[in-house]
């Protein structure tokens, strides 16, 4: 085993110790760490199925609690053999597959720190993550990502860090399904309020946010998340969406099943086929939806009547859920709809199972804890009057303080992304009705959420400003019906000249993930700017809304 030659983590910006002691007495964070969680889950339930899916080579996996304690216990020790010491992060880039819970918990037994990156991620990502975090490792399980390694060790290399070591759990044959075949590695565990994994924001700005989440916060989350959704040992969860989510990991998400007992039912790809298959057979219970698969799933099932009888909650969130769409959850599949607003750096609100069907329908749900603090405020920071629209700020029992920045804690985002007061700025327009219930209303960040994936548009526009012949290029989301917003990149490039017609293409060979590269590319002479000389994203946004609306809408 090779040693260690890692940065320990680092330093994070933490809740005072006030709101730590009350929190504690609340007796929502409690002593409980994740591989106390995952010792203690899988030996209560140890005879429960705990994990159905694809393993790594295609094969129907089903393993009991008990099983996914050895598969974990497997796991853990094969990463340390590949050289991963206890506080070491870790790059999880893996897809719905049964060993992506068994890695997750593996890591956790060895006090490893999981960061969870996407299947999608590709090498402007993955190295960003390796960068920031100093990463000893990269677990995969596909061709694609495995081949892009070499890449992401030499960028990283180049930025005079240590490259990741690989980890293709391919190469682990049996030994996660029938326990044999490596040492047990002695569990170095983490203390609750030590950062226990890293979660990726959906970012506004070009370079990743890791968001330090701990055992004591997210713990609460995952139990309060569980028991407002219903979940028990019956509960069998689908879970469609990229695992590695905040949305299907903790909302309540894989930890919420496994926290009570229940089955999660991993879907290898998304579509409703594949879905409706797994529900009929594995008599689903729960899912996890992004508004656009809510919808493929209402016409798919229009089309096919699919045995969807013992489906009973279909929790919707990630982008804006359409009233129209919400409308025809309950009708079309059969299921009571529950509308989740979150955000990976804290912050859940759900629609509560027995609030009325009016808000259950418009609104994105209420906060998880009596002690999430919310503020609705202007663009002073002032607060709105009830009722009014403004800019969400939160701050609570399980919502960061600070993003992970090792060597520049106060730096950064953190400055921007935080009150002096420690409230998170979401970026969210929000209205509060009087039941406490939010209704998001728009963003003020520079974001796009294409399909509840979020995409910051100066990260496109950056790596779009180095081609030769752009003079200025602006990233704009645009409403979709389907996706919510698509993305489109405007571009301003020197009059007279040829236009470049490969920018989408260079993109995609530059290395970033395919979910951000632009649906359409849009040349204009010159942008709308603001009254002090900015482009104007909003005025941008208009005039490519109505230059584009197809023809039969224009009336
Ligand atoms: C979830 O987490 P993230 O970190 O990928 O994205 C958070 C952002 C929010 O700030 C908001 O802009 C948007 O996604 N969002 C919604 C929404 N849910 C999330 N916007 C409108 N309506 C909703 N229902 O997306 C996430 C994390 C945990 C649970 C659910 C979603």
């Amino acid at each position: 085993m090779t040693e260690t030659t890692r940065s320990p983590v680092a330093a994070f910006p933490t809740w005072p110790e006030e709101a730590r002691r009350r929190y504690r007495e609340l007796g929502y964070w409690t002593d409980e760490t994740f591989a106390e969680f995952v010792a203690d889950r899988c030996a209560r339930f140890a005879d429960n199925v705990a994990v159905v899916g694809l393993d790594a080579h295609g094969r129907e996996t089903r393993w009991t609690y008990a099983d996914l304690a050895v598969a974990a216990e497997q796991a853990a020790a094969r990463v340390a053999t590949a050289g991963v010491a206890p506080g070491d992060r870790v790059v999880v880039a893996l897809p719905n597959i049964a060993e992506f819970v068994a890695v997750v918990f593996g890591l956790f037994r060895l006090g490893a720190l999981p960061i969870f990156a996407l299947p999608t991620h590709r090498e402007v990502e993955l190295t960003q993550f390796c960068v920031t975090a100093d990463a000893a490792a990269m677990v995969v399980a596909t061709d694609d990502l495995a081949e892009l390694h070499a890449v992401v060790a030499d960028r990283v290399r180049e930025q005079g860090i240590e490259p990741p070591v690989l980890v293709d759990i391919r190469g682990w044959g049996d030994s996660l399904r029938h326990g044999h075949g490596a040492p047990r590695v002695r569990p170095a565990g983490r203390a609750e309020e030590d950062i226990a994994f890293l979660q990726l924001s959906g970012g506004t700005t070009g370079t990743a946010k890791l968001i330090p989440r701990t055992a004591a916060d997210y713990l609460y989350s995952v139990r309060e998340s569980a028991a407002i959704c219903g979940l028990t040992e019956e509960s069998a969860l689908l879970v469609v969406l990229p695992a590695a989510h905040n949305f299907p990991m903790s909302s309540p998400g894989i930890l919420g099943v496994l926290h009570g007992g229940g089955r999660v039912v991993l879907a290898p790809d998304p579509s409703p086929r594949t879905a409706f298959a797994l529900i009929a057979r594995e008599r689903v219970t729960d899912a996890s939806l992004v508004p656009p698969l809510a919808q493929a799933w209402v016409s798919a099932a229009r089309r096919r009547t699919p045995d969807l009888s013992s489906l009973r909650t279909i929790q919707v969130g990630g982008s804006k859920l359409a009233d129209s769409v919400a409308a025809e959850i309950g009708p079309v599949l059969g299921a009571r709809l529950q509308q989740v607003f979150g955000m990976a750096e804290g912050l859940v609100n759900y629609t509560r199972l027995d609030d009325p069907d009016e808000l259950v329908l418009t609104t994105q749900g209420r906060p998880i804890s009596p002690d999430d603090e919310i503020l609705i405020v202007d663009e002073d920071d002032n607060p709105v009057p009830d009722g009014a629209e403004g800019s969400l700020l939160t701050r609570g029992p399980y919502t960061i303080r600070g993003y992970y920045r090792p060597g520049d804690p106060g730096g950064g985002p953190n400055r921007d992304s935080f009150t002096a007061d420690g409230f998170y700025r979401t970026g969210d327009r929000v209205r509060r009705l009087p039941t406490g219930h939010l209704v998001v209303t728009g963003r003020d960040k520079d974001q796009i959420n294409r399909a509840g994936e979020k995409v910051a548009t100066d990260e496109i526009e950056g790596l779009v400003l180095a081609h030769p012949d752009v003079l200025d290029a602006v990233a704009v989301g645009l409403p979709d019906p389907y996706l919510g917003e698509s993305i489109c990149l405007v571009v301003r490039t020197e009059p007279g000249r040829p236009r470049p017609d490969d920018l989408v293409d260079r993109l995609a060979a530059a290395g970033l993930a395919s979910y951000k590269l632009p649906d359409r590319v849009e040349f204009l002479d010159a942008f709308p700017e603001t009254h002090v000389g900015k482009n104007s994203r909003r005025e941008l946004r208009q005039l490519l809304t109505q230059q584009l609306r197809p023809a039969d809408d224009q009336r």
